[in-house]
């Protein structure tokens, strides 16, 4: 459930647009590392023409300091990749993990290897889960408003979902005791536990073995569903839900821990009005130290490529000045509570999308529990008549898993998924999907499964429109209607070179070998504007680069400030025709150059005629 943008990776856009393997990739990205490095460092430096700005010296260690960074990348994903089977644990694994970063130096080398391997399995510090109490204080992240509400006395019954893969098994125990000590016990009918098909041995017996004794007290209090093959986050939320019996029913990760009070303001604005969905403000649960760390109030969002976020509170909840008070959210990242049979009226969960499975199940199974894939359709509650929002008084601890994944099949059924709902809710927008995503939106070769069923859902529910819900809504996103091609931008001279953002710390765009990934990503739109590297998506990010003529030099400025400064940002460009300056006149040409490894390199200059192309075109919409 955890929503960062972590996700997303150099490694994982290299799957998803080459369609070549993890490992090829992982090679793949440390060679262009490593060429990188030789192109930028071995060349001696030329002799500085007039440059624009800043001197030479700075421009190698900004180029440096990147390299690092890109390195770092690299090298983490190599580091966590998580074990399979009988690994042999080197030495250096010790040193280099980030297990031991802030926690564990004391340990003896045995200890450290068992930690070690426990923290490739799981992607936390399973190892010091064990040691700590499953009763453990947290502290009460609050806000200071929250304590003096006072709650109707009827609220209804709640049902805990806990849905799990081979979890630690003190993890999820952890998640049951702080559920039950911190839920007022006639508010807690129930707690469901659906094991997707762990294939850990002390999720059976030892677990059964509490869940008896816990029963013995009260019987009945905890169900256990288990899977007898793996049906995938999305049929497991399914199973919970149908075996919940009390009128709201909450649907939560096995890897959290509540805080107090957290259930009454849930239930009360769910009492109040059935067709809110309602989440808890998540803190992080530190996957090396199991510290709590406070997270900011935000609300819940996704770009567009469907990934989900956090975001800010919209402008009016600061207006209320009321830190206690309820955040609107455009959508869900994963874990919420619902009215038990409004859930089944609005047909929340896709079952025909599909988040793990396959062989790669280990390794897509850690990921995938981390994955939002409730939440990317959640924002047609607010297309048909409901409402979803974050409270502030309600506060649950989540383990924020170390592993990045990117596996293939992460990757692959997200964008199976987003694509999915964009044909389904999204109107005109679905462009944008496609676009973020860089594949064509005809003859994608994607197959995105039967969405018939779902097209009849919202057509019965007579849900509004995508362009209803963006404006009124999810006001933040940026729209991109006037795009009219997308892709790599390509010259006819040298087609396996693309124009690339370049370093991202200065604005100076570069040829490089197309690989396709964020950095390579054009848009032209309507306007003539020429959008560089990533699709910017909400108003709260960095506005996206525009490709501007800079005293007959080629600059990438953000669009807005290049606008306010009137400068020579629009480009005259027909596909597989010249990219003129309309100011300057002049055009984007390559010129041949010794300097640069791929022999040439950007200029703007009289035209001669060369000729460009950018991958996919659009029709406009109106
Ligand atoms: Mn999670």
């Amino acid at each position: 459930m955890a929503c960062t943008r972590r996700t997303k990776t150099l490694v994982s856009t290299c799957v998803i647009l080459s369609g070549m393997t993890n490992i090829v990739c992982l090679l793949y990205v440390g060679w262009v590392t490593n060429y990188i490095a030789n192109v930028y460092i071995k060349v001696p430096m030329p002799v500085p023409e007039k440059k624009l700005e800043g001197d030479k010296k700075g421009d190698t260690l900004r180029i440096i300091e990147r390299l690092d960074r890109l390195e770092n990348v690299v090298n983490q994903h190599i580091q966590e990749t998580p074990l399979k089977g009988e690994d042999v644990l080197g030495d250096k694994s010790f040193s280099d993990s980030s297990l031991f970063a802030h926690w564990g130096q004391e340990l003896s080398a045995d200890s450290r290897r068992v930690a070690l391997k426990m923290f490739q399995y799981y992607g936390y510090n399973g190892y010091l889960s064990d040691r700590l109490s499953l009763d453990r204080a947290i502290p009460d992240l609050r806000p200071d408003g929250c304590k003096n509400i006072t709650y109707p006395s009827n609220l209804p019954q709640v049902s805990i979902v806990f849905i799990f893969v081979n979890e630690a098994l003190s993890v999820i125990l952890r998640s049951i005791h702080s559920a039950m000590h911190r839920t007022p016990s006639h508010l807690l009918k129930e707690i469901i536990l659906v094991d997707d098909y762990s294939d850990n041995d002390e999720l059976k017996e030892k677990l059964q073995d509490f869940v008896s004794a816990t029963n013995s007290q009260r019987p009945g209090f905890i169900k256990v569903v288990r899977h007898d093959k793996q049906e995938g986050l999305i049929r497991s939320r399914v199973s919970g839900w149908r075996a919940a019996t009390a009128p709201v029913v909450a649907l939560f990760d096995a890897h959290v821990e509540f805080n107090i009070g957290w259930a009454e303001p849930v239930l009360m604005r769910i009492q109040e009005d059935r067709t809110r969905i309602i989440s808890p403000s998540f803190d992080n649960i530190k996957y090396d130290t199991f510290e709590i760390e406070e997270y900011p109030l935000s609300a819940q969002g996704f770009d567009w490529e469907l990934w989900c976020r956090y975001l800010n509170p919209p402008k009016s909840w600061f207006h209320q000045a009321n830190n206690s008070a309820p955040i609107r959210s455009p959508s869900l990242i994963g874990c919420f509570v619902v009215d038990r049979l409004y859930f089944e009226e609005i047909g929340l969960l896709d079952e025909g999308m599909e988040v793990y499975g396959g062989e790669n199940v280990e390794l897509g199974v850690r990921v995938s529990n981390d994955l939002w894939a409730t939440g990317l359709s959640s924002w047609l509650v607010w297309q048909c008549g409901g409402s979803v929002e974050v409270l502030p008084c309600a506060r649950i601890a989540h383990i924020e898993r170390a592993h990045k994944p990117y596996t293939e099949d992460l990757t692959s059924h997200v964008r199976r998924n987003a694509l999915r709902v964009a044909e389904v809710w999204m109107d005109e927008f679905k462009s944008h999907v496609y676009m973020a995503w860089n594949i064509p939106q005809e003859d994608s070769g994607i197959d995105i499964g039967d969405i018939s069923e779902r097209k009849a859902l919202r057509k019965r529910l007579q849900c509004k429109t995508f362009r209803w819900y963006l404006v009124n809504i999810y006001p933040e996103m940026r729209m991109y209607t006037d795009t009219i091609a997308y892709g790599v931008l390509k010259n006819f001279l040298k087609s396996d070179l693309c124009l690339d953002q370049g370093p991202d710390t200065d604005n100076v765009p570069i040829l490089y070998l197309c690989h396709g990934m964020t950095p390579q990503n054009v848009y032209y739109t309507s306007t003539q504007q020429l959008h560089v590297g990533v699709l910017s998506p909400t108003i709260d990010d960095d506005d996206n680069k525009c490709l501007v003529d800079v005293n007959s030099r080629p600059r990438l400025i953000e669009c807005s400030y290049a606008t306010a400064k009137r400068m020579k940002l629009h480009w005259i460009f027909t596909q597989g025709g010249s990219i003129q300056n309309r100011k300057s006149k002049r055009c984007l040409e390559l010129v041949a150059s010794n300097d640069n490894e791929f022999g040439y390199q950007l200029a703007l200059q009289k035209c001669t005629g060369q000729k460009w192309s950018i991958t996919n075109t659009l029709t406009l919409v109106k």
